[in-house]
Protein backbone atom coordinates (compact mmCIF):
# COMPACT_ATOMS: atom_id res chain seq x y z
CA UNK A 1 0.00 0.00 0.00
CA UNK A 2 1.88 3.22 -1.21
CA UNK A 3 1.35 5.51 1.68
CA UNK A 4 1.54 9.54 0.47
CA UNK A 5 1.82 12.52 2.18
CA UNK A 6 -1.55 13.88 0.34
CA UNK A 7 -3.94 15.42 2.36
CA UNK A 8 -7.45 15.19 1.96
CA UNK A 9 -7.57 18.71 0.79
CA UNK A 10 -5.09 17.95 -1.85
CA UNK A 11 -7.02 14.77 -2.83
CA UNK A 12 -10.54 16.57 -3.21
CA UNK A 13 -8.90 19.16 -5.38
CA UNK A 14 -7.09 16.89 -7.76
CA UNK A 15 -10.37 14.87 -8.05
CA UNK A 16 -12.92 17.68 -8.37
CA UNK A 17 -13.63 15.95 -11.81
CA UNK A 18 -14.98 13.71 -10.50
CA UNK A 19 -17.67 15.38 -8.90
CA UNK A 20 -19.62 15.47 -12.36
CA UNK A 21 -21.84 18.81 -12.46
CA UNK A 22 -20.78 19.93 -9.17
CA UNK A 23 -19.63 23.54 -9.64
CA UNK A 24 -17.33 23.02 -6.47
CA UNK A 25 -20.46 22.49 -4.04
CA UNK A 26 -19.46 18.79 -3.78
CA UNK A 27 -16.22 19.80 -2.49
CA UNK A 28 -17.56 22.23 -0.19
CA UNK A 29 -19.92 19.65 1.59
CA UNK A 30 -16.41 17.24 1.99
CA UNK A 31 -14.55 20.28 3.34
CA UNK A 32 -17.19 20.65 5.46
CA UNK A 33 -17.28 17.02 6.65
CA UNK A 34 -13.55 17.37 7.22
CA UNK A 35 -13.59 20.14 9.52
CA UNK A 36 -17.11 18.56 11.48
CA UNK A 37 -15.04 15.09 11.88
CA UNK A 38 -11.89 16.78 13.34
CA UNK A 39 -13.99 18.29 16.01
CA UNK A 40 -16.11 15.52 16.77
CA UNK A 41 -12.67 13.49 16.91
CA UNK A 42 -11.07 15.79 19.50
CA UNK A 43 -14.06 15.23 21.68
CA UNK A 44 -14.65 11.76 21.32
CA UNK A 45 -11.28 11.26 22.05
CA UNK A 46 -11.68 13.93 25.29
CA UNK A 47 -14.81 11.28 26.71
CA UNK A 48 -12.69 9.53 28.75
CA UNK A 49 -11.89 12.52 30.84
CA UNK A 50 -15.09 13.17 32.95
CA UNK A 51 -13.69 14.47 35.94
CA UNK A 52 -12.36 17.27 33.34
CA UNK A 53 -14.45 17.53 30.98
CA UNK A 54 -17.73 16.80 33.03
CA UNK A 55 -20.43 14.47 32.44
CA UNK A 56 -22.89 14.40 30.56
CA UNK A 57 -25.40 17.03 31.69
CA UNK A 58 -23.12 18.65 34.19
CA UNK A 59 -21.34 21.59 33.42
CA UNK A 60 -17.48 21.25 32.43
CA UNK A 61 -14.59 23.07 34.07
CA UNK A 62 -15.05 25.60 31.85
CA UNK A 63 -18.72 25.80 33.28
CA UNK A 64 -20.18 25.18 29.60
CA UNK A 65 -23.00 22.45 29.22
CA UNK A 66 -21.76 18.53 28.78
CA UNK A 67 -23.68 17.32 26.11
CA UNK A 68 -24.15 14.10 25.41
CA UNK A 69 -21.33 13.33 22.35
CA UNK A 70 -24.24 11.80 19.79
CA UNK A 71 -25.99 15.13 20.02
CA UNK A 72 -22.70 17.16 20.28
CA UNK A 73 -21.86 15.50 16.93
CA UNK A 74 -25.11 15.45 15.38
CA UNK A 75 -25.15 19.81 15.80
CA UNK A 76 -21.66 20.15 14.79
CA UNK A 77 -21.89 18.13 11.24
CA UNK A 78 -25.71 20.00 11.17
CA UNK A 79 -24.22 23.63 12.07
CA UNK A 80 -21.20 22.92 9.82
CA UNK A 81 -22.93 22.20 6.66
CA UNK A 82 -25.45 24.96 7.35
CA UNK A 83 -23.07 27.59 7.66
CA UNK A 84 -21.71 27.23 4.38
CA UNK A 85 -24.57 27.07 3.11
CA UNK A 86 -24.04 24.37 0.25
CA UNK A 87 -26.61 22.32 1.11
CA UNK A 88 -30.54 22.50 0.70
CA UNK A 89 -31.64 19.91 3.08
CA UNK A 90 -30.17 17.61 5.93
CA UNK A 91 -31.67 14.49 7.31
CA UNK A 92 -30.33 12.86 10.82
CA UNK A 93 -30.77 9.68 12.59
CA UNK A 94 -30.68 12.40 15.82
CA UNK A 95 -33.49 14.51 13.84
CA UNK A 96 -37.05 12.78 13.73
CA UNK A 97 -37.99 15.32 10.47
CA UNK A 98 -35.40 16.57 7.54
CA UNK A 99 -34.31 20.20 7.76
CA UNK A 100 -35.02 22.42 5.32
CA UNK A 101 -31.72 24.93 4.44
CA UNK A 102 -32.63 28.16 2.46
CA UNK A 103 -29.52 28.99 1.36
CA UNK A 104 -28.20 32.02 0.63
CA UNK A 105 -31.20 35.06 0.41
CA UNK A 106 -33.24 31.74 1.07
CA UNK A 107 -33.27 30.96 -2.75
CA UNK A 108 -33.00 27.12 -2.07
CA UNK A 109 -30.77 27.12 -4.91
CA UNK A 110 -28.46 24.86 -3.55
CA UNK A 111 -28.61 20.92 -5.20
CA UNK A 112 -27.22 18.78 -2.59
CA UNK A 113 -28.58 16.97 0.40
CA UNK A 114 -27.00 15.01 3.20
CA UNK A 115 -28.34 12.42 5.01
CA UNK A 116 -25.88 11.53 8.62
CA UNK A 117 -25.63 9.18 11.11
CA UNK A 118 -23.63 11.41 13.05
CA UNK A 119 -22.64 9.13 16.12
CA UNK A 120 -23.60 5.59 15.03
CA UNK A 121 -22.41 2.86 18.09
CA UNK A 122 -21.96 5.88 20.77
CA UNK A 123 -23.50 3.59 23.37
CA UNK A 124 -20.00 2.03 23.27
CA UNK A 125 -18.60 5.61 23.97
CA UNK A 126 -18.78 4.51 27.80
CA UNK A 127 -16.44 1.45 27.42
CA UNK A 128 -14.18 2.96 25.37
CA UNK A 129 -14.94 1.28 21.78
CA UNK A 130 -14.64 2.77 18.55
CA UNK A 131 -17.50 4.57 16.87
CA UNK A 132 -18.38 6.42 13.59
CA UNK A 133 -19.94 9.10 11.52
CA UNK A 134 -22.06 7.77 8.42
CA UNK A 135 -23.13 9.97 5.71
CA UNK A 136 -24.74 9.98 2.58
CA UNK A 137 -24.77 13.06 -0.40
CA UNK A 138 -27.62 13.08 -3.30
CA UNK A 139 -28.63 15.75 -5.64
CA UNK A 140 -31.50 17.03 -5.06
CA UNK A 141 -34.83 15.55 -7.62
CA UNK A 142 -37.00 18.32 -6.69
CA UNK A 143 -36.90 21.83 -8.75
CA UNK A 144 -33.77 23.96 -7.64
CA UNK A 145 -35.29 27.54 -5.98
CA UNK A 146 -38.23 25.42 -3.84
CA UNK A 147 -37.66 24.46 -0.15
CA UNK A 148 -36.93 20.04 -0.14
CA UNK A 149 -39.30 18.11 0.19
CA UNK A 150 -39.58 13.90 1.79
CA UNK A 151 -39.25 12.71 -2.06
CA UNK A 152 -36.01 14.69 -1.81
CA UNK A 153 -34.73 12.03 0.55
CA UNK A 154 -36.33 8.83 -0.27
CA UNK A 155 -34.50 8.21 -2.99
CA UNK A 156 -32.90 4.58 -3.26
CA UNK A 157 -29.65 4.30 -2.72
CA UNK A 158 -28.14 3.77 -6.17
CA UNK A 159 -29.04 7.54 -6.95
CA UNK A 160 -26.00 9.14 -4.06
CA UNK A 161 -23.25 11.02 -5.53
CA UNK A 162 -20.65 10.69 -2.82
CA UNK A 163 -20.48 8.50 0.88
CA UNK A 164 -18.29 8.04 3.33
CA UNK A 165 -17.92 7.29 7.06
CA UNK A 166 -15.47 8.68 9.78
CA UNK A 167 -14.20 6.11 12.36
CA UNK A 168 -13.03 7.55 15.44
CA UNK A 169 -10.87 4.58 16.71
CA UNK A 170 -7.25 3.87 17.62
CA UNK A 171 -6.54 6.51 15.12
CA UNK A 172 -9.24 8.44 13.27
CA UNK A 173 -9.60 7.57 9.46
CA UNK A 174 -12.38 9.67 6.87
CA UNK A 175 -13.14 6.70 3.96
CA UNK A 176 -15.10 8.11 1.33
CA UNK A 177 -16.61 7.84 -2.44
CA UNK A 178 -17.93 9.89 -5.03
CA UNK A 179 -18.21 6.57 -7.17
CA UNK A 180 -14.59 6.30 -8.64
CA UNK A 181 -13.69 3.63 -5.81
CA UNK A 182 -12.96 4.07 -2.14
CA UNK A 183 -9.65 6.20 -0.37
CA UNK A 184 -9.23 6.24 3.43
CA UNK A 185 -7.61 9.02 5.20
CA UNK A 186 -5.95 9.43 8.28
CA UNK A 187 -5.99 12.01 10.85
CA UNK A 188 -2.54 13.69 12.33
CA UNK A 189 -4.14 14.98 15.42
CA UNK A 190 -1.07 16.83 16.06
CA UNK A 191 -1.14 19.13 12.99
CA UNK A 192 -5.57 18.76 12.78
CA UNK A 193 -4.55 17.36 9.21
CA UNK A 194 -6.07 13.95 7.32
CA UNK A 195 -3.43 12.13 5.07
CA UNK A 196 -3.66 9.57 2.87
CA UNK A 197 -3.24 6.50 4.21
CA UNK A 198 -5.58 3.72 2.16
CA UNK A 199 -5.54 4.60 -1.52
CA UNK A 200 -7.93 2.40 -3.64
CA UNK A 201 -9.72 0.40 -0.93
CA UNK A 202 -10.66 -3.49 -2.30
CA UNK A 203 -12.59 -5.56 0.23
CA UNK A 204 -11.29 -8.75 -0.34
CA UNK A 205 -13.66 -10.93 -2.66
CA UNK A 206 -13.60 -13.64 0.00
CA UNK A 207 -13.24 -13.88 3.88
CA UNK A 208 -12.93 -15.81 6.91
CA UNK A 209 -14.62 -13.30 9.28
CA UNK A 210 -18.35 -13.27 10.00
CA UNK A 211 -19.47 -10.19 12.43
CA UNK A 212 -22.84 -10.71 14.20
CA UNK A 213 -24.85 -10.55 17.57
CA UNK A 214 -25.65 -14.36 17.91
CA UNK A 215 -27.37 -13.34 21.07
CA UNK A 216 -30.06 -12.81 18.59
CA UNK A 217 -29.70 -16.56 16.80
CA UNK A 218 -32.51 -18.32 18.62
CA UNK A 219 -35.09 -15.44 16.46
CA UNK A 220 -33.13 -15.48 13.28
CA UNK A 221 -34.49 -16.47 10.02
CA UNK A 222 -34.02 -20.15 8.79
CA UNK A 223 -31.16 -18.96 6.11
CA UNK A 224 -29.25 -16.99 8.49
CA UNK A 225 -28.95 -19.70 11.22
CA UNK A 226 -27.93 -22.12 8.24
CA UNK A 227 -25.77 -19.54 7.02
CA UNK A 228 -23.90 -19.40 10.84
CA UNK A 229 -23.68 -22.90 10.88
CA UNK A 230 -22.10 -23.61 7.62
CA UNK A 231 -19.25 -20.90 9.15
CA UNK A 232 -18.98 -23.31 12.35
CA UNK A 233 -18.15 -26.46 10.22
CA UNK A 234 -14.92 -28.49 10.61
CA UNK A 235 -14.57 -27.92 6.53
CA UNK A 236 -12.03 -26.49 3.59
CA UNK A 237 -11.37 -22.53 5.24
CA UNK A 238 -13.81 -23.72 8.52
CA UNK A 239 -14.62 -22.68 11.26
CA UNK A 240 -14.52 -18.96 10.40
CA UNK A 241 -13.60 -16.33 13.35
CA UNK A 242 -16.42 -14.41 14.88
CA UNK A 243 -15.54 -10.88 15.06
CA UNK A 244 -17.91 -7.95 16.48
CA UNK A 245 -17.77 -5.10 17.93
CA UNK A 246 -21.31 -4.12 18.22
CA UNK A 247 -20.23 -0.98 15.98
CA UNK A 248 -21.27 -1.00 12.31
CA UNK A 249 -18.31 1.24 10.95
CA UNK A 250 -15.82 -0.86 12.46
CA UNK A 251 -16.90 -4.21 11.96
CA UNK A 252 -17.17 -2.76 8.10
CA UNK A 253 -13.87 -1.51 8.31
CA UNK A 254 -11.67 -4.69 9.83
CA UNK A 255 -13.89 -6.51 7.19
CA UNK A 256 -12.74 -4.30 4.38
CA UNK A 257 -9.00 -4.75 5.17
CA UNK A 258 -9.13 -8.06 6.09
CA UNK A 259 -12.19 -9.87 4.52
CA UNK A 260 -15.33 -11.36 5.67
CA UNK A 261 -19.06 -9.98 6.50
CA UNK A 262 -21.32 -8.05 8.65
CA UNK A 263 -24.58 -9.84 9.16
CA UNK A 264 -27.69 -7.57 10.71
CA UNK A 265 -30.80 -9.81 10.18
CA UNK A 266 -34.47 -9.38 11.17
CA UNK A 267 -35.29 -10.81 15.00
CA UNK A 268 -37.67 -11.09 17.02
CA UNK A 269 -36.69 -7.82 18.70
CA UNK A 270 -36.58 -6.35 14.96
CA UNK A 271 -38.88 -7.46 13.10
CA UNK A 272 -37.40 -5.22 9.60
CA UNK A 273 -34.01 -5.50 11.37
CA UNK A 274 -32.33 -2.93 13.28
CA UNK A 275 -30.00 -0.90 10.76
CA UNK A 276 -31.66 1.91 9.05
CA UNK A 277 -31.58 1.77 5.18
CA UNK A 278 -30.80 5.79 4.54
CA UNK A 279 -27.90 6.93 6.86
CA UNK A 280 -26.81 3.50 7.72
CA UNK A 281 -26.84 1.02 4.89
CA UNK A 282 -27.11 2.81 2.06
CA UNK A 283 -24.17 4.92 2.36
CA UNK A 284 -21.93 1.50 3.34
CA UNK A 285 -22.99 0.01 0.63
CA UNK A 286 -21.99 2.21 -1.30
CA UNK A 287 -19.04 1.98 -0.17
CA UNK A 288 -18.67 -1.43 -0.08
CA UNK A 289 -19.80 -2.08 -3.52
CA UNK A 290 -17.15 0.76 -4.84
CA UNK A 291 -14.77 -1.74 -3.42
CA UNK A 292 -15.78 -4.74 -5.06
CA UNK A 293 -18.36 -6.36 -1.98
CA UNK A 294 -21.57 -6.56 -1.76
CA UNK A 295 -24.63 -5.25 0.35
CA UNK A 296 -27.85 -7.13 0.59
CA UNK A 297 -31.24 -7.50 2.63
CA UNK A 298 -30.65 -10.93 2.39
CA UNK A 299 -32.60 -11.45 -1.08
CA UNK A 300 -31.71 -8.48 -3.23
CA UNK A 301 -29.42 -5.19 -3.65
CA UNK A 302 -30.15 -3.38 -0.61
CA UNK A 303 -29.14 0.16 -2.87
CA UNK A 304 -31.98 -0.62 -4.91
CA UNK A 305 -34.82 -0.49 -1.96
CA UNK A 306 -37.40 1.99 -2.63
CA UNK A 307 -37.55 4.17 0.58
CA UNK A 308 -40.72 4.81 1.94
CA UNK A 309 -39.96 6.32 5.07
CA UNK A 310 -37.10 8.69 6.34
CA UNK A 311 -36.22 6.33 9.31
CA UNK A 312 -37.18 2.92 7.87
CA UNK A 313 -35.10 -0.10 8.57
CA UNK A 314 -33.66 -3.22 6.86
CA UNK A 315 -32.35 -6.26 7.38
CA UNK A 316 -27.94 -5.39 6.33
CA UNK A 317 -25.82 -8.61 5.10
CA UNK A 318 -22.44 -6.47 3.90
CA UNK A 319 -19.02 -7.27 2.95
CA UNK A 320 -16.80 -9.74 0.93
CA UNK A 321 -18.84 -10.75 -2.61
CA UNK A 322 -18.87 -14.11 -2.19
CA UNK A 323 -19.78 -14.08 1.31
CA UNK A 324 -22.91 -11.70 0.98
CA UNK A 325 -23.67 -14.29 -1.70
CA UNK A 326 -23.38 -17.68 0.09
CA UNK A 327 -25.80 -16.05 2.76
CA UNK A 328 -27.98 -15.15 -0.43
CA UNK A 329 -27.82 -18.79 -1.29
CA UNK A 330 -28.98 -20.26 2.45
CA UNK A 331 -31.68 -17.04 2.32
CA UNK A 332 -33.43 -18.24 -0.73
CA UNK A 333 -32.51 -22.34 -0.04
CA UNK A 334 -34.66 -21.48 3.41
CA UNK A 335 -37.69 -19.56 1.60
CA UNK A 336 -38.45 -22.12 -0.73
CA UNK A 337 -37.40 -25.01 1.35
CA UNK A 338 -40.51 -27.26 3.77
CA UNK A 339 -38.42 -26.79 6.70
P1 LIG B 1 -26.73 -4.88 18.66
C1 LIG B 1 -25.03 0.53 17.05
O1 LIG B 1 -26.14 0.77 17.92
C2 LIG B 1 -25.59 -0.14 15.81
O2 LIG B 1 -26.47 0.71 15.16
C3 LIG B 1 -24.45 -0.56 14.89
O3 LIG B 1 -23.39 0.34 14.91
C4 LIG B 1 -24.07 -1.92 15.43
O4 LIG B 1 -23.48 -2.76 14.45
C5 LIG B 1 -25.41 -2.47 15.90
O5 LIG B 1 -26.25 -1.35 16.18
C6 LIG B 1 -25.26 -3.29 17.18
O6 LIG B 1 -26.56 -3.75 17.52
O7 LIG B 1 -28.21 -5.18 18.64
O8 LIG B 1 -25.91 -6.07 18.23
O9 LIG B 1 -26.22 -4.26 19.94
Amino acid sequence: MNKSNKTLGEFIIENQNDFKYSSGELSRIFNSIRLAAKVVSYKVNKAGLVDIVGAVGEKNIQGEDQQKLDVYANETFIQTLINREIVCGIASEENDDFITVGGVDNDHNNKYIVLIDPLDGSSNIDVNVSVGTIFSVYRRITPNGTPVTLEDFLQPGINQVAAGYVIYGTSTMLVYTTGHGVNGFTLNPAIGTFYLSHPNMKFPIDGTIYSVNEGNYVHFPQGVKNYIKYCQLEEEDRPYTSRYIGSLVSDIHRNMIKGGIYLYPTSFKASKGKLRLLYECNPMAFIVEQAGGKASDGFSRVMEILPTALHERTPFFCGSYNMVEKVEEFMHKAKWSKY
